[in-house]
């Protein structure tokens, strides 16, 4: 009998032990005999690991690792991480069922900025049935990656007949959504977007992209949705064409300082909406599934960079 597959659990915040279960049960429907253990700093030499921000040294302790998956879709921490040795495959999870949820938390978002819904609630709501409702063209949405959850946001958007384009580094063919490619066509799609959603890795080219001189290339009164990664956005020139009234808000779901510091302006400023990360949560099951079956074609002898998922380090994503 073949000893089972040793797999190091290291997930912090996401709380290592509720995962076992769904991953061993997983692994079990995959074909793969899997013996998880939560890592407490000692070497049990695993063969894989299931990560999320781990503490650095399991890389340089567990040196026998053949890959490791990253529990969410964003590796720039990851990647980051000193002693991460240079030829480890790293895998990350692809929708994983993020993509949805995140595409309701898109939308949600813009159905309250484009029909008003704040006047509604709260102390100061509105109590006039004939109260102003939006019949003119819909804004268009305009989405800064099309990857597993830029296309699904951009879907979503266009079943709610949003006119929808679509920002990536490579030409996309998505139906109903108009697409632009490359830094040379950012500048022609911000000036056609009226509500813009961000949903980019942070890599060298992202980082600080939406800067004073990109933000003001959107039309005035244009709205900000950013639940891609905060570095990506300059808070200083957000908040200040935000003041200038060229810009009319932004909701927020991710920061460059996380958590946002309890002093921090974007808390406290009117046309901003802060929420604490919440957009896409990994859903335990359907990322156990697909961390289990990559492992399955990996023991079968599957190349890592054939899997979905597969990072590749010099695009950064
Ligand atoms: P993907 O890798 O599937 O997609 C990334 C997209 O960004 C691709 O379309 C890619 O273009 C595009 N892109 C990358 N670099 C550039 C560039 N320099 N110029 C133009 N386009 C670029 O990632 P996901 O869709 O799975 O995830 C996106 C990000 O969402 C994650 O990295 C993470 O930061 C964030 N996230 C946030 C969550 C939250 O809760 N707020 C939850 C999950 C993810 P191309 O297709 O041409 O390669
Ligand atoms: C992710 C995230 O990258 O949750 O998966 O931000």
């Amino acid at each position: 009998m073949t000893s089972p597959v040793r797999i190091a659990v290291a997930l912090s915040s996401m709380k290592s032990d509720e995962w076992v279960a769904p991953l061993r049960e997983a692994c079990a429907q995959a074909g793969v005999a899997a013996q998880f253990e939560t890592w407490g700093g000692q070497r049990i030499d695993a063969r894989y690991a299931v990560v999320w921000l781990p503490p650095p040294e399991l890389f340089t302790i567990e040196t026998r690792l053949r890959a490791v998956f990253n529990a969410g879709a964003g590796v720039e921490r990851m990647l980051a991480m000193p002693g991460l040795p240079r030829e480890l495959p790293i895998l990350r999870l692809v929708d994983a069922g993020m993509a949805p949820k995140m595409a309701e938390y898109v939308c949600f978002y813009i159905a309250r900025i484009t029909r008003g819904l704040d006047r509604f609630g709260g102390p100061n709501a509105l109590r006039d049935w004939h109260a102003d409702r939006p019949r003119g063209r819909p804004p268009t949405v305009g989405v800064l990656g099309l990857g597993a959850i830029g296309a699904q946001i951009a879907q979503a958007a266009r079943l709610f007949d949003y006119p929808v384009r679509g920002w990536s580094r490579t030409p996309k063919r998505i139906d109903g959504v108009e697409s632009f490619a490359g830094a040379a066509r950012l500048g022609e799609f911000l000036a056609g977007t009226q509500i813009l959603v961000d949903a980019l890795p942070l890599t060298d080219e992202t980082r600080d992209l939406l800067d004073r001189t990109r933000l003001s290339q959107l039309p005035r009164g244009a709205h900000l949705i950013n639940v891609g990664r905060g570095a990506t956005l300059v808070d200083d020139d957000l908040l200040a064409l935000l003041d200038a009234g060229h810009l009319a808000g932004a909701v927020l779901d991710v920061f460059r300082v996380e958590p946002l510091p309890a002093e921090h302006r974007l808390w406290h400023h009117p046309k901003v909406t802060v929420t604490p990360h919440l957009s896409g949560p990994t859903p335990r099951e359907p990322a156990a599934q697909q961390i289990a079956e990559a492992i399955a074609r990996l023991e079968r002898g599957a190349a890592p960079s054939s899997l979905s998922g597969y990072v590749d380090r010099a695009r950064g994503y």
